[in-house]
């Protein structure tokens, strides 16, 4: 019988109606109060109208076969099961499992596109995009064993990219990037048979096995979660990033702009919002083409006013400093300003509530990926062997729109300055000099306890949490209390909006966190990218764990992550693969479970005995904080440093009071 507690979900009943309460995101507050003034229709409403299924929130349904749906949902799910026997773990193990599988589906076939184009690239038969990185290239070959010594750099992209394909298509074996995992993080895996053999093998055989009648047994079924999501993680994700870096960059501090102040109403604003930065890098080509430059002057525009939101344009906030007007949750908003001549979309996270909105002020939504149209976009198929006839097009529709704006534009004059671009490479020389590239200073600041440890917080924003706010609170809380945050996506944007990506809010920070920022001159909060880098985030932990002194494996690490304000199923397959790797990791909102079955327990508990991290739920972002703390404390004690950190803070309250007196 399952434990009677409360199940984990926030209650959700209609809204706040003060907008104050939707968002602490100002701008965004303003733009739902013009949608409502215009009477414009945004999620918003639609989530007032919308009571979230309290049965489906906590995965107690299944729809596997014709014979249901089954509703095992009660105060005792094990008192019932479905009609073909399921029980209550099967049910809710199956759909975890679907969840994972899109989840890792998306990053994955995201990631195949980037070695589409890294092939076409190497082969010569794609011309507008070059090897920009060759210093990557070459790390990369190196981690899966290449050869690059006195050889030609096409000839090792050739063979990257061979070697790259196998994280896709291999049948049997090991993929390429479980080269890079700490050695005993690999045996636990071993272990337990979940080593990725290739993804779309493992998504395949997690989509069979939780077919009706087939996996009936929700440890055995996890396994083959953890198996697909590592195939994400340490896989197609990992690979996105990689092939990004080496045609487009990798990325550096850069000062850049974030918030719907970017916006300027006497140029032509175009808005690229989505996921896989091939787009976004050719409108880049595109806006500084000199023929399109001088059709925007003739129209009347002072120039044009390239502009990211969401995770593509966190990446091109990361490597190129392009401005970003925001996350997931204010992409319906901006098009409230009525200042945007052109939002081009590519793929994932694109609510198909955007086309009415684009519509109500005069503004095309264009799609561009043959994966993704939108009934009531305007589509323009977007190839890597001609970007341009794409992209030009976007540029020409957006001066056009610019030429016939007829909505009032009314844009939040709110910009917040930030730094962007941390690369696990440049954490390498920030900490460790120019000189002496290493892990050695940032594992020393952790044993010595001036850094507590470290905290990932990622992920989106969610219509049923109030805008940033948990991501926000939580990031605050961390940092005051000496842990170094690294983040991506949406969350990476709500802390930049909050001014927290500056070294200035160093003083925010616990004293020993503040010493090292202010000796390196660095944020308390690094960003690194978009949510497929959060693959940079396992690299990162790996060279902890391989420079020394941190324990042996992943697991070992003071480290914990959060997805407060999560909403998509690619933050499950992430959440997964973290806790695969040996991550304490916490999520809030709602956790598709019920509390006490098998299954919950497993997650938040059985994976840990194996050597693995494990689960966890909370909604407040100070009982989020007070957890990850714990969890961090917990494995500074097993490793034996917990005493060093309590010198260290004796030392600074001794400071103090020195100073006082
Ligand atoms: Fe019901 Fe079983 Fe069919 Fe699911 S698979 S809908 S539990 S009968
Ligand atoms: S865009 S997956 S809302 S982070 Fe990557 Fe943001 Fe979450 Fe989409």
């Amino acid at each position: 019988m399952a434990d009677k507690e409360k199940p984990l979900i926030a209650k959700k009943e209609k809204l706040p109606t003060n907008i104050r309460d939707l968002t602490i995101c100002e701008a965004t507050a303003q733009m739902i109060e013009r949608a409502r003034r215009d009477g414009v229709e945004t999620t918003w409403d639609r989530a007032d109208n919308m009571k979230p299924c309290p049965i489906g929130a906590q995965s107690a349904c299944c729809r596997m076969c014709s014979m249901g749906p089954c509703r095992v949902a009660g105060k005792d799910p094990y008192e019932k099961t479905g009609v073909c026997g399921a029980t209550i773990d099967t049910i809710q193990a199956r759909n975890f499992a679907r969840m994972v599988a899109a989840g890792s589906a998306a990053h994955t076939d995201h990631g195949m596109g980037m070695v589409d184009l890294f092939r076409g690239v190497v082969d010569g038969k794609i011309t507008d995009y070059k090897i920009k990185d060759v210093l990557k290239l070459e790390a990369v070959a190196k981690s899966v064993g290449i050869e690059t010594e006195g050889r030609e750099t096409m000839d090792v992209a050739r063979d990257l990219c061979k070697e790259l394909e196998r994280t896709y298509t291999q049948v049997e074996g090991e993929i390429p990037f479980a080269k890079r995992v700490p050695e005993k993080t690999l045996e636990v895996w071993r272990k337990e048979g979940i080593v990725p053999r290739g993804a779309m093998r493992e998504i395949m055989e997690l989509m069979h096995r939780s077919h009706m009648g087939v996996d009936q047994d929700y440890e055995n079924i996890t396994r083959q979660i953890s198996r697909t999501a590592l195939a994400d993680g340490w896989g197609g994700s990992m690979v996105t990033t990689e092939i990004s870096d080496i045609l487009f960059g990798t990325p550096t501090p850069v000062v850049a702009d974030v918030n719907m102040g970017v916006l300027k109403e006497d140029q032509v604003n175009i808005i690229i919002h989505g996921h896989e930065p091939n787009l976004f890098e050719s409108v880049l080509a595109s806006v500084n083409e000199p023929t399109l430059i001088a059709a925007a002057k003739a129209a009347g525009a002072k120039g044009i006013n390239l502009v990211g939101m969401c995770c593509s344009g966190a990446e091109m906030l990361s490597r190129h400093g392009i401005p970003h007007a925001g996350n997931f949750m204010s992409t319906e908003a901006v098009l409230c300003t009525g200042a945007i001549d052109a939002m081009a979309v590519d793929l994932q996270c694109i609510k198909q509530g955007l086309v009415k909105v684009a519509d109500c002020y005069g503004t095309p939504l264009i799609t561009t990926n043959s994966r993704c149209h939108i009934e009531g976009a305007t589509h323009i198929d977007f190839h890597e062997h001609s970007p341009k006839d794409c992209t030009d097009e976007i540029v020409i529709k957006a001066i056009t729109r610019f030429k016939n704006r007829k909505a009032v534009v009314e844009i939040p004059q709110i910009v917040n300055k930030g730094v962007h671009g941390f690369s696990y490479e440049y954490i390498n020389y920030m900490l460790g000099g120019s000189f002496r590239g290493s892990y050695r200073p940032l594992n020393d600041n952790i044993i010595n306890g001036r850094i507590r440890g470290v905290a990932g917080v990622v992920g989106c924003t969610n219509v049923r949490m109030k805008q940033d706010w948990v991501h926000v609170e939580l990031v605050k809380e961390l940092i005051k209390n000496d842990v170094l945050v690294l983040q991506t996506g949406c969350s990476q944007i709500a802390l930049a909006k909050a001014g927290l990506l500056t070294p200035e809010a160093a003083h925010l920070a616990g004293p020993g966190l503040a010493e090292v920022c202010e000796t390196v001159g660095m944020p308390p909060v690094l960003g690194l990218g978009s949510c497929v880098d959060n693959s940079r985030i396992l690299i990162a932990a790996s060279e902890m764990v391989r420079e020394g002194g941190l324990g042996t494996s992943i697991a070992d690490l003071p480290v914990a992550g959060a997805a407060p304000e999560w909403m998509s199923e690619k933050a499950i397959a992430i959440g997964q693969y973290f806790v695969a790797s040996g991550v304490y990791t916490v999520f809030g909102v709602s956790f598709p479970v019920v509390q006490g079955t098998k299954f919950q327990k497993h997650l938040f508990g059985g994976l840990e005995a194996k050597g693995m991290g494990k689960w966890d739920f909370a909604i407040d972002p100070h009982e989020i904080a007070q957890k990850m703390i714990a969890h961090i404390d917990k494995k500074r004690k097993a490793l034996g440093i917990d005493k060093a950190r309590e010198r260290v803070l004796m030392d600074m309250a001794d400071r103090q009071k020195l100073e006082v007196t």
